[in-house]
């Protein structure tokens, strides 16, 4: 058999002659009949010198979207759609519901007097309001009111139903982890059998019982979620702005705060970081990219951000997505506060999380 090399992106290689070649491929097809396939014509397409997320980078100005938000309530009622979400699909990954191959984002509205029924799945969700005030959203039997850049979580396999009862629409950014517990093989959901899930604690007992330092003597933990699901703006944007007169800035991050869970001192939730940051007029941040592509929910204050190549202005409701190893910087003209989530905590149970702070 003939032998000569020739250059390809793997740097020189051998390549084979016309008759070689069609042997193989006759192979190919002959090993196909008992399920085996040559490794070698995919290796380096599976292990990748670097990640290869087929994300890129995207954003989506509020202004631009809201009409949109109004236009499905025309079309479809919360009763009939079950939720009602447009999801936030990223260019790269069209028509598969992702913003990140691991991860799911998705406005959601609902409009005064409305119920999104009752049901509950393996994957866990978290809720970043966007606009409105004062509809609830119900965890595993206790109504919660949510504001403005609250936080919510509803866990793994917990009964929720959301409802409004105020005067206004009222819109959030869903983060679920479906996409990882699907390539697990490991999602269950059921609908519960009444539009609503019965009431069975008062609001604010799961803060009493985990959100003041204290905890019930002899509490178990339950799950690796945290037993508080709502962490209100207040107390976060409080925190936020104390923060950065007691330390200082971090240059790729300004000042971040990960949401833990009180109880084990660990993230919020098992399988999603989810964070608040506080950019501070002026300030720019270092470049930094990670292995965690991360979504961004703009709560305050308007700014520049540069994701890879792309750079775009950012304010109040608009959402954005950084994918693995992007590096991006974000320039604040006012005060910026940002919510962010992403699979980092995932990668570290791994030991595959990886991070550069700076141009390296
Ligand atoms: O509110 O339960 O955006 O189950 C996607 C799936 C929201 C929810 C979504 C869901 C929900």
């Amino acid at each position: 058999m003939m032998v000569t090399t020739s250059e390809t992106t793997d740097g020189l290689v051998p390549t084979v002659s016309r008759e070689a070649e069609v042997g193989r491929m006759a192979f190919y097809e002959k090993a196909r009949t008992q399920n085996l396939a040559p490794l070698w014509r995919v290796l380096h397409g599976l292990v990748t010198d670097e990640p290869r997320s087929g994300a890129i980078p995207a954003h989506w100005d509020y202004a631009a979207v809201r009409p949109y938000l109004a236009e499905a309530c025309d079309l479809i009622s919360t009763d009939e759609a079950e939720r009602r979400v447009l999801v936030l699909e990223n260019p790269g990954l069209p028509g598969q519901s992702r913003i990140t191959p691991s991860l799911f984002a998705g406005l959601q509205i609902i409009l005064p007097g409305e119920v999104a029924p009752a049901h509950r799945h393996v994957a866990s969700a978290l809720r970043f309001i966007v606009e409105g005030s004062g509809a609830y959203t119900a965890v595993a039997g206790e109504k919660t009111v949510m504001e403005v850049g609250d936080f919510v979580i509803t866990p793994s396999w917990t009964w929720h139903d959301h409802g409004n009862h105020s005067d206004k629409p009222m819109v959030w950014l869903d983060g679920l982890d479906m996409h990882v517990v699907n390539i697990l093989s490991a999602s269950f959901r059921e609908n519960y059998a009444g539009r609503e899930h019965p009431v069975t604690r008062e609001p604010g007992a799961s803060f009493a019982e985990a959100g003041c330092n204290l905890l019930p003597v002899d509490y178990k933990v339950a799950s690796q979620t945290s037993p508080l699901f709502s962490y209100p703006y207040r107390v976060s944007r409080e925190a936020l702005d104390r923060l950065s007169r007691a330390r200082d800035l971090d240059s790729c991050h300004a000042f971040k705060m990960v949401y833990i869970n009180p109880v084990t001192g660990g993230p919020a939730m098992p399988t999603l970081t989810t964070a608040i940051q506080l950019v501070p007029k002026g300030f720019s941040t270092e470049p930094y990219r990670s292995t965690a592509g991360t979504v961004f929910s703009v709560v305050e204050g308007k700014g520049d951000a540069t994701v890879g190549n792309v750079r775009f202005r950012f304010g109040p409701k608009d959402h954005f997505v950084v994918p693995s190893w992007v590096p991006f910087t974000l320039l604040a003209d006012e005060d910026a506060v940002l919510f962010s989530y992403s699979d980092r905590v995932i990668q570290e149970k791994l030991d595959i999380f990886r991070e550069v702070r700076g141009n390296g």
